[in-house]
């Protein structure tokens, strides 16, 4: 965005981090996303000893573009929510399912937004916690963009960027959505499209979906 408007932040547990990063990247309006830790008490927790922390994702966003209440809605449609210890084949507290807040307000939607989850839920119980944020610990590059860095031919067609910039990067965000097909199917079909774009005109860097 223009320099000068302030980017909001928001962090969100939902599972495998890698999944988490790859559905919230999809947004318009979503700047930036990184994976890591938080929601424990542990100092310095690493993937191999995270401790009572759980897997998470950093949402950065333009505020004109998105705002809390959406990301609320994609939390809720992103996983299962009923599940204390994740989902799959993923099991642990390092899993479990937190929204993350900043203030009075967020804790407010956060918590209107469980309520109205726990009416749709008759019989299980909704086990996502709402917590004031408190430190977020970014993980190891290598699980940042994980699904995207799967991903050869996505990862040229951005022009195999330095690992720094590609932490940075929107169209990184969004494309990594897009490697792991968890963007809704109209954002699927949008990217779907300006890549067969720029490869009918064979000037191989995208810039922007
Ligand atoms: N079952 C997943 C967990 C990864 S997630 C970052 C795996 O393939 O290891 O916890």
């Amino acid at each position: 965005p223009p320099s000068g408007q302030p980017l909001k932040t928001a962090v969100f547990a939902l599972g495998c981090f890698w999944r988490s990063e790859a559905v919230f990247g999809c947004f318009n309006g979503v700047v930036r996303t990184t994976v890591g830790y938080a929601g424990g008490s542990k100092l310095n927790p690493e993937y191999r000893s995270l401790g009572d922390h759980a897997e998470s994702v950093q949402v950065e966003y333009d505020p004109r573009l998105i705002n809390f209440r959406k990301l609320l809605e994609v939390f809720w449609s992103s996983h299962d929510s009923r599940q204390v210890f994740g989902q799959g084949p993923d099991v642990g507290i390092q899993y479990r399912s937190i929204i993350f807040t900043n203030g009075t307000e967020e804790s407010r939607l956060a918590a209107i937004s469980k309520e109205r989850e726990q009416t749709k839920s008759k019989i299980s119980l909704v086990t996502t916690q709402i917590q004031q944020l408190g430190t977020f610990y970014p993980a190891e590059p290598e699980h940042q963009k994980f699904e995207l860095k799967r991903n050869p031919f996505l990862l040229q067609l951005i022009g195999n960027l330095p690992e720094e910039e590609l932490e940075r990067s929107s169209l990184a965000a969004k494309l990594n959505g897009y490697a792991a097909v968890l963007c809704p199917p109209t954002i699927q079909k949008q990217i779907d499209a300006k890549i067969n774009d720029i490869m009918r005109k064979g000037w191989p860097i995208l810039r922007e979906v």
